[in-house]
């Protein structure tokens, strides 16, 4: 692929993968393309997902229920591997037709119900126990007005920067320019929303898990190894309350569930104590 050479045709076509990390499972269509029914365990709510920084934001808020011991939060996490296309599973696409992790199934209710879309996903749990959602109204709307700022914001970081800066099958400088503006950019609204708040919403609430799942762990440096290139140590208040979220033990158990980190597979089936986390 010469670039700057490209000349876009009149009418794109499909004819061939376009390299890079994800060009296996990336396609112009949707829907299943084999047929698999998805697993179900013992627990009310199953989950079909993977350790990626949407997932993470999942496994997070239901180790913060259980934590504070809400027992109806237990779940079989099953993994859904993308590499390996298994979002495209026809048991997977009748929950999330845009085929995408995470996915949740809830049985507690008449109907079982199916929720897809992270902060879709966030909204339904912290709703259905009432926790890590403000109560008041203006509290509870600069909770939301976060939530989907994260929603709308991430996908500049990861299908932008992140994939340009890690992914791509060549490195080119213009998106790379781009978009690594734009992920400073968002570092700079929240760093300095963070130097006259504690969390995004006056408490601890899935705002703050949503947001620290993908920019905490960027300024920790858990994603896509882009912590100097990006300069991270001059967002200070980012990187105190990353570090201080990162510590608490539920975001630790959270970010292990369906976690694929190399050869390692630390698919955990179903969520029984602390002590299935130290195995
Ligand atoms: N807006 C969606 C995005 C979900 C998403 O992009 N998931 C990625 C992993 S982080 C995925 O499933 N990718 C597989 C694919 O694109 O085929 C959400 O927040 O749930």
């Amino acid at each position: 692929m010469n670039n700057s050479n490209y000349i876009p045709p009149k009418e794109w076509v499909w004819d061939k993968e376009n390299g890079g990390k994800f060009s296996k499972i990336n396609r112009p269509f949707s829907g299943s393309i084999f047929d698999k029914k998805l697993p179900i365990g013992k627990h009310k709510l199953q989950l079909y997902s993977q350790g990626t920084p949407n997932g993470v934001k999942v496994t997070i808020l239901l180790e913060e229920l259980l934590e504070i011991g809400i027992n109806e939060a237990e779940y079989d996490a099953w993994l859904v591997e993308i590499g390996k296309g298994e979002q495209f599973s026809s048991g997977f696409v009748e929950i999330n037709p845009n085929s995408k992790i995470p996915a949740l199934i809830d049985y507690s209710e008449n109907k079982p119900v199916n929720v897809f879309e992270s902060g879709s996903i966030l909204l339904y749990l912290a709703e259905k126990f009432n926790q890590f959602i403000p109560l008041s109204t203006s509290a509870k709307t600069e909770c939301m007005n976060w939530l989907f700022w994260q929603m709308g914001s991430s996908p500049y970081l990861g299908g932008g920067f992140g994939h340009f800066y890690a992914y791509a099958p060549e490195k080119y400088q213009y998106p790379i320019d781009r978009y690594t503006m734009e992920t400073k950019r968002q570092l700079d609204v929240i760093d300095k929303y963070l130097s006259k708040n504690k969390f995004f919403g006056k408490e601890y609430s899935i705002a703050d898990i949503a947001i620290w799942s993908w920019y905490g762990q960027l300024v920790l440096g858990k994603l896509y190894n882009a912590a100097e290139f990006l300069n991270v140590k001059n967002y200070t208040n980012v990187l105190n309350w990353a570090k201080e979220i990162n510590n608490r033990p539920a975001v630790q158990r959270g970010k292990m569930v369906n976690k694929i980190s190399g050869n390692l597979n630390f698919a955990l089936r179903e969520r029984h104590s602390n002590e299935d986390f130290q195995k």
